[in-house]
């Protein structure tokens, strides 16, 4: 944060709706028009004299002086309609944003007067759609209308109207720079947050700086898992699982460990992984997926298959094959997979998901040991219990390479995975996420495919004004039912 600098510093206002300015009618309180107009009434909210003197605007507000050399001038831009907060949804929220991006030349910085209901996720859509913002955005509101006798929101929308004149906070992608040395991040779900490529890259280049994040869920109960990909994306990127525990104890942890003096970054983010003061629960052993890489576990491994000679030791060696050689596939261990092989094991039998090593495999992005179960014939169009094939696994993980060679080997999506394609490719299509749409294609689902509200990704793309998106989609609408050709 640095003190803003120079004579005159101009605001833009967007006045959203919210309790600030809502009035009551009919004894329930409703959103409120001319807000400009009462502030300008305000003396701590305009100083008529000085802007008759440097003779403003009709819309332009100035503020009494807040220091000996600079003035902060504002304009208020109502939108139409105003919202109780608890009515706006993505779509609002995207148009306030592209109206900072069409004011952002204009204006030395930007305050979006909001309801509280909903502001928090108001702010957290802005930090991610500003990107590379070099200006200051404050969102306000108020639990009390602001021409009530008492109303926080003179307070409120003053100290606003200070910190965006006064001050430059780029918030969005300086959050993960120096001087931070940690975060504690709350995600959906188990631990799911947006696949965003670029946003992944920052976290990568993060932690890879040094910079320790914690990933919590915001649930009550459950934990953080990499079920999905999009939480193993998440741990992908160096982010730490804080399983299932709360954001407060996380953050106090993460202070905590962050403070010892003289640990390497390795035995920080090791003992951050433990449960310090009852504060969380790791997964017990049999949770935790087994990886065969390193030679102390293969070994471990290499041993158990051997045992043979009694009933009970084969067994045991029959029931964990099958999770032996998914967790192998998942880890990309080739290796390990081949001593499978000669140990007289079958790759093609399925966990306890009704995964096969390929599913695990093909999860993972591996195409060596993609190939090499091809080679051993494990079938390419096995479903598991949740009817997902090895070839959807590849598109959720974006993996292109093993893709191609499921494809090649004569992969192809089920009906129900294709139907149930549309919404996720709309959703793809809102995010300009042309990846995402690539995979789809290369896997062979047709892009044309509605979401669950009858619209096409080519709609959403158009409505959101993603051009590149719909380049894209209508370069593919000469194509047979906008869909990839299956390889030869
Ligand atoms: N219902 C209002 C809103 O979120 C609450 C408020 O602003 N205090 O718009």
């Amino acid at each position: 944060m640095a003190r803003a600098v120079g004579p005159e510093r101009r605001l833009l206002a967007v006045y959203t709706g919210g309790t600030i300015g809502m009035r009551s009618e009919l004894g329930v309180l409703v959103p409120g028009t001319g807000l400009a107009a009462i502030l300008r009434t305000l003396p701590m909210f305009h100083d008529e004299e000085h802007a008759r003197a440097r003779g403003l605007s009709e819309d332009t507000l100035v503020l009494p002086p807040a220091s000996r050399n600079q003035r902060i001038l504002y304009t208020v831009l109502e939108c139409q309609p105003l919202f109780d907060s608890s009515d706006m949804t993505i779509a609002e929220w995207v148009c306030l944003a592209q109206t900072i991006k069409r004011h952002y030349e204009q204006y030395h910085g930007f305050v979006v007067i909001h309801g509280t209901d909903t502001m928090a996720f108001a702010a957290s859509m802005l930090s991610f759609m500003l990107e590379n913002l070099q200006k200051t955005v404050i969102l306000t509101g108020a639990q009390v209308p602001i021409h009530a006798l008492w109303s926080d929101g003179r307070e409120n929308l003053l100290g606003a109207l200070l910190m965006a004149g006064q001050y430059v906070i780029p918030e969005v992608r300086a959050f993960l720079q120096p001087p931070l040395k940690g975060v504690v991040m709350e995600t959906f779900g188990s631990g799911n947050g947006p696949t965003k490529p670029d946003l992944l890259q920052e976290l990568r280049v993060a932690t890879e700086r040094g910079l320790v994040i914690v990933n919590c869920t915001h649930c009550l109960q459950g934990a953080v898992t990499t079920d999905y990909a999009a939480g193993m994306a998440m741990a992908g990127a160096g982010v730490i699982s804080g399983f299932d525990m709360t954001s407060e104890a996380a953050l106090a942890k993460l202070s905590y460990v962050l403070g010892q003096p003289g640990l390497s970054l390795d035995v920080r983010k090791e003992l951050l992984t433990k449960d310090l003061r009852g504060e969380m629960t790791p997964p017990s052993v049999e949770e935790r997926r087994p990886s065969l890489q390193g030679n102390t576990l293969g070994g471990g491994v290499s041993w158990l298959l051997s045992l043979s000679g009694s009933q009970e030791a084969d067994a045991l060696r029959n029931a964990l094959v099958p999770s032996l050689a998914c967790a192998a596939a998942h880890a990309g261990d080739v290796e390990a997979l081949q001593a499978l092989v000669e140990l007289g094991s079958d790759l093609g039998l399925v966990d306890f998901n009704g995964q096969t090593p390929l599913h695990a495999a093909a999860r993972g992005g591996h195409t060596e040991a993609v190939t090499m179960l091809l080679q051993r014939g494990v079938d390419v169009n096995t479903r598991d219990t949740d009817g997902f094939s090895p070839l959807l696994l590849a598109v959720r993980g974006r993996h292109p390479g093993v893709i191609g060679l499921l494809r090649e080997a004569g992969a192809s999506l089920s009906t129900q995975e294709l139907e149930e394609a549309g919404t996720e490719l709309c959703r793809l299509a809102y995010r300009a996420d042309l990846e995402g749409l690539q995979v789809w294609w290369q896997a062979g689902a047709d892009l044309g495919q509605p979401g669950y509200d009858g619209h096409s990704a080519l709609h959403v793309a158009e409505a959101a004004g993603n051009l590149a998106v719909v380049a894209f989609l209508q370069s593919l609408e000469g194509a047979v039912g906008a869909q990839a050709p299956c390889p030869e």
